[in-house]
């Protein structure tokens, strides 16, 4: 987490960007645009044509959302949109084409700054009530860049298949984050003797899954966490105010842990004095408690697997390969750039190699700026194929600490935690 100077982001032009004092951002997608997202269809086909890897992404249909490229779809309500291969080909993830995931049907789409304010509640000495001017000019701003990855990313690829969102490898995103140290604002408010987590609530709600109490999504961490040191309340993403479907006015960023805890809209910061058991941190997002998070089948059915919240792990390793992606033929002799991302929530990611031959040998690539050990790192090589063919190329990274992608995926009954060797297979043709 970096420290920056005051006037590097405009806060003033921030302000003005989000609307305060106005009647706040108006996005509501039955009121103000209904030509451009009223159904949220367009007609953007997949392609499926030769070499085409139609598997990369969920298979959803193209939907326009407010504020949003062109993203697939796979639910309305609640709101769960993916982002398409080829925006990974840059560093960071532009605001527009970052996936959007909602738990409820009721979210936000619209927020009037004039009223709003994040609460700390709950067992602290001096409970606050923070405007955004307040965020913005009463403490320090700082800044991380950042993967946020949902646990769900990959999903869809799980052997045997796992219910839940069907997401292909886009339910990810980085980003350069700018806010407040949380630590500010609990130091600010005081912890009592009694505090024992701290439990974030945004302003969306609805019915959630059968056996959920509340109608919020509430995630927790212990009060001893040390990711609570690391974690900001953002109020910029990429600079910009945030996209009303990725959290306005302000989220949580917790570097190198998965996005569900990242609470979007977040309003409600609160100290609790006991152990949180709401549906969110008690039921859902477990993953078993084992070397890597992974179990089988055989296993769970037994009863044998003890689940333990997906935020004791970090962001296993992961690489991926984004250009070419196999929609078009490459000339052999020619030198071809391959490129892609990858990443560690243990970080950094101090090495990527390629392979040209399926997994036989690998090659070193080469990597891009380095935006820190949360961020994605991007990576390339140069390929000449000799002759025409099939090939499978496959692509691995490994960490600062040594965690290296295996090449056999995992299991487990969530679907979290994929993080095994990609391939891609293109079709060199004869010389130009
Ligand atoms: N308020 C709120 N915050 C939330 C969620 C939610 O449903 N509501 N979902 C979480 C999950 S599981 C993910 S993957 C990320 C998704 O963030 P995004 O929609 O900005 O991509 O938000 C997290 N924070
Ligand atoms: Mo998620």
């Amino acid at each position: 987490m970096k420290k920056i100077e005051r006037n590097r982001l405009s806060r003033r032009g921030l302000l003005q960007g989000i609307g305060l004092g106005t009647a706040g951002l108006m996005l509501d997608r039955y009121g103000m645009q209904p030509a451009f997202a009223q159904d949220g269809m367009s007609a953007l086909p997949a392609y499926t044509g030769p070499g085409a890897n139609p598997y990369w992404n969920a298979v959803g249909p193209y939907a326009t959302y407010p504020q949003k490229l062109p993203l697939l779809r796979l639910t309305d309500r609640p709101v769960q949109l993916e982002t398409p291969r080829h925006y990974f080909n840059q560093v960071f993830t532009p605001n527009e084409a970052t996936f959007v995931r909602y738990h409820l049907p009721g979210e936000p789409n619209s927020v009037d700054m004039t009223k709003w304010r994040l609460q700390l509640e709950g067992e602290v000495t001096k409970p606050l009530s923070l405007s955004l001017a307040d965020l913005l000019n009463k403490f320090e701003p700082v800044e991380v860049a950042a993967v946020m990855q949902c646990s769900g990313n990959s999903r869809s690829f799980f052997q045997p298949r796992v219910p839940g969102g069907q997401w292909g490898n886009g339910a990810m995103a980085n980003a350069l984050w700018t806010g407040v140290r949380l630590s500010d604002l609990i130091k600010a408010a005081g912890l009592k003797a009694g505090a024992v987590e701290i439990q974030f609530q945004g302003l969306d709600f609805g019915k959630g899954p059968k056996g959920y109490g509340s109608h919020a999504f509430m995630k927790s961490w212990s009060i001893d966490d040390p990711i609570l040191e690391q974690a900001i309340v953002a109020y910029a993403m990429n600079g910009e105010p945030l996209p009303m479907l990725n959290g306005f006015p302000v989220r949580m960023v917790f570097p190198g842990k998965f996005a569900t805890y990242w609470l979007k809209h977040v309003t409600w910061i609160r100290v609790l004095d006991h152990k949180d058991s709401n549906f969110w941190m008690a039921r859902a997002y477990r993953i078993p408690d084992t070397a890597n998070g992974a179990t089988t089948p055989e296993a769970v059915a037994r009863g044998e697997v003890r689940m333990i919240p997906i935020g004791s792990v970090n962001l296993p390793v992961r690489s991926f390969l984004v250009s070419p992606d196999g929609s078009s033929k490459i000339p052999a002799g020619l030198p071809t750039m391959i490129r892609g991302i990858a990443f560690s929530g243990t970080g950094p990611v101090v090495k990527v190699e390629i392979s040209p031959d399926n997994g036989r040998s690998w090659h070193p690539a080469a990597l891009g700026k380095d935006y820190g050990p949360y961020s994605f790192r991007t990576w390339h090589a140069l390929w000449t194929p000799r002759k025409p063919g099939q090939y499978t190329l496959a692509v691995r990274a490994t960490d600062a600490h040594g965690h290296r992608q295996p090449d056999k995926a995992i299991w487990n009954p969530g679907g979290y935690l994929l993080n095994n060797i990609l391939r891609q297979s293109l079709t060199v043709g004869p010389a130009a």
